[in-house]
């Protein structure tokens, strides 16, 4: 076996991609939804679904889940954790909903109401419980909050009150958990986010603990902005919680890992397997996908995303640090760069396809999915539960 492809294998054996349910059911624009006979419906179609993405590639054993959209109130936590045994896979970090409650309108760790922001905080305290009861190591925070207006808000107290609600949170952590806390620059607020960039994660995550690390998702950034070196820095400072991936041409747009800019992904991941090498702990870091899939089937663009992170993580995997590291001290730039773009444009395919074999997977799991007929009997059997309980296709957003 040559040294390349050894190479490729060790990585992979080290790299796990979790998906999210809530990328297995039917979502849309705020201008409506495309619905899918095949869409998951419960947390069990989505596990089930998750299932299967894990079946054929091998990569993707634990699923995210949103407290509210996968276990309501009152739900059987136990029968959950049964059906995702049952279907091969272990529930991984859990992200609280503090934003869609009426009561959420203004805020919920932000609110001027402390009664909202004392229901905000109940609510990430009783999804630590739920963390704890699941054996998840990940508690996911995401918050809308922010305002649409100049003057319309306190931007400092605010950030008080999310410092004060970030402690408590944190307080609840024990052993091993980890808090990540994410940033995003707009959407749905649209003049200032409380939690708007990678700094002001950073500053809450500090303040609130040593089990707080920072969460990049990779579609909260301006246009052009230099994610790898966020990626970098946040290695560099033991901050780096972990990843939700996503590709965008625009804003927040959901796309598909890699479609389009993969090279992207690959100085991401090359940053990160080189603060590896440099003898940082990588080991910890939480990859996932924040994907919604309106146009493509929901199990195969997941499926087509793993092989698309394996891909680009395998790539980078064939950096040679050693000459990259001569190159940058000569100051030779064509040969620095050209040390990225060789791993870049090598054909890393083939030994993918060897580690699959070895774990006795298909070498092409898009085409082991299409040939098992799930998508067809998911189709036809949620199709006809959707009917038996009346669930029909919603109107656009505004009417
Ligand atoms: C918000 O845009 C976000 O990235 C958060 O991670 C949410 O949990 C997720 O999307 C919901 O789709
Ligand atoms: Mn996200």
């Amino acid at each position: 076996m040559s040294k390349q492809t050894d190479r490729i294998l060790k990585a992979l054996d080290q790299f796990n991609i979790e998906t999210p349910s809530w990328g297995y059911g039917d979502t849309g624009t705020r201008f409506g939804k495309f619905f899918q006979d095949a869409a998951a419906i419960t947390i069990d179609d989505k596990l089930s679904d998750a299932g299967i993405v894990h079946r054929f590639t091998g990569c993707c054993p634990s699923v995210a889940v949103h407290v509210l959209w996968d276990f309501p109130p009152k739900c059987d936590i136990n029968a959950v954790l049964r059906t995702a045994r049952k279907h091969g896979v272990r529930i991984g970090a859990i992200n609280p909903n503090v934003f869609q409650a009426q009561d959420y309108k203004f805020g919920s760790l932000g609110n001027p109401d402390p009664a909202v922001r004392r229901k905000a905080l109940r609510h990430i305290l009783d999804s630590v419980e739920l963390m704890h009861a699941t054996k998840s190591r990940f508690l996911s925070l995401w918050f809308a909050d922010g305002s649409c207006y100049p003057g319309q808000s306190d931007i400092v107290q605010r950030k008080e009150w999310f410092a004060e609600g970030l402690r408590k949170s944190h307080d609840k952590l024990r052993g091993n958990d980890i808090m990540l806390v994410e940033y995003k620059p707009f959407e749905p607020a649209f003049y200032h986010t409380d939690i708007g960039d990678w700094g002001m994660a950073y500053i809450l995550s500090r303040q609130s603990g040593k089990r707080a690390r920072v969460l990049v998702d990779t579609g909260h950034h301006y246009q052009s902005q230099n994610i790898e070196q966020i990626v970098a820095w946040l290695l560099d400072e033991n901050m780096l919680g972990g990843f939700h991936f996503n590709d965008r041409r625009y804003a927040d747009d959901d796309l598909t890992l890699g479609c389009i800019d993969p090279y992207q992904v690959f100085r991401i991941f090359h940053e990160i397997q080189l603060a590896g090498w440099k003898g940082k702990n990588i080991r910890d870091i939480a990859y996932m996908v924040d994907q919604c899939h309106n146009l493509k089937g929901k199990v195969e663009e997941t499926i087509q995303t793993a092989m698309n992170a394996q891909e680009l993580w395998a790539k980078a995997a064939l950096v040679d640090y050693d000459k990259l590291g001569r190159h940058q001290m000569r100051c030779e730039l064509i040969d620095a760069e050209n040390c990225l773009r060789a791993a870049f444009s090598t054909d890393v395919r083939p030994a993918i396809e060897l580690w699959r074999r070895k774990r006795g997977l298909h070498p092409d799991p898009l085409k082991a999915f299409r040939a098992s007929g799930y998508e067809r009997k998911a189709a036809k059997d949620r199709a006809a539960r959707r009917r038996a309980a009346g669930i029909v296709q919603g109107k656009s957003f505004a009417f």
